[in-house]
């Protein structure tokens, strides 16, 4: 990937983030694990036209930790990666702004593997237990999802895209962070052991492969 520097990739603002007052439901919706989430969350700046809302998160994952980002950083594939889903404002909702081409933004984070747990992602990562079966949910009261990115939104990856699920509508401005995010193989094995809707078959691979750019100009926030 050849990311060409782009001095108008300038820093994201989140606001709303880190309230108590937001209602955060996870749900293992046979796919993934997706915490949806209900408060004033808002993102803007990071290049984007316009306020865009916070809808949900989720994550991809693979069944070890050689695999499962949907990006690749280079060549290099990453073990967990988290899309934050956030819809333009200028539409009612996410599902009316999902096939608009100017409908999402997903802010996407690689996490790598250290010894020790991320305790930022211990409380999330234990309300994990809760969900295994597929279309359990569970309110989640004790998460921040301030707590659950990285502080500093500067340095990042930029191209326009599409949903990495069907129907893979083209109405993604993606954001991918140069931070990574650390988590702990025990942590992995959590996500590892959530079920699909088949009886016993653990949700893993739940990634799209990575795609040909056919043209698409990949820029960066950094030099
Ligand atoms: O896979 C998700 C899908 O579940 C849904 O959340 C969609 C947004 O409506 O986004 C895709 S993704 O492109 O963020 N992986
Ligand atoms: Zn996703």
């Amino acid at each position: 990937m050849n990311a060409q520097y782009d001095e108008g990739l300038v820093p994201f603002t989140v606001m709303g983030f880190e309230k108590k007052t937001n209602q955060l439901k996870l749900i293992n919706n046979g796919h993934t694990a997706q915490l949806n989430i209900l408060g004033d969350l808002t993102v803007s700046g990071g290049g984007l036209s316009g306020t865009f809302k916070t809808a949900q998160l989720h994550f991809h994952w693979g069944s070890s930790s050689i695999k499962g980002s949907e990006h690749l950083r280079n060549t290099k594939a990453f073990p967990l990666e988290m899309h934050i889903v956030n819809f333009n404002g200028k539409y009612d909702n996410l599902a009316a702004a999902a096939d608009k081409p100017d409908g999402l933004a997903v802010l996407g984070f690689w996490f790598k593997v250290v010894a020790e747990d991320n305790e930022m992602f211990a409380r999330l990562v234990s309300n994990l237990t809760s969900i295994q079966n597929a279309d359990a949910e569970v309110a989640v009261t004790d998460v921040l999802v301030s707590d659950l990115i990285i502080p500093k939104l500067d340095k990042y990856y930029r191209y326009k895209g599409s949903l990495t699920t069907p129907p893979c509508f083209e109405s993604v401005t993606w954001t991918m962070f140069e931070e990574t995010i650390p988590i702990s193989e025990s942590q992995l094995r959590q996500f590892r052991n959530l079920k699909e809707k088949k009886p016993s078959h653990e949700i893993v691979n739940n990634f799209r492969p990575v795609q040909m750019l056919n043209g698409r100009r990949v820029s960066r926030s950094f030099k």
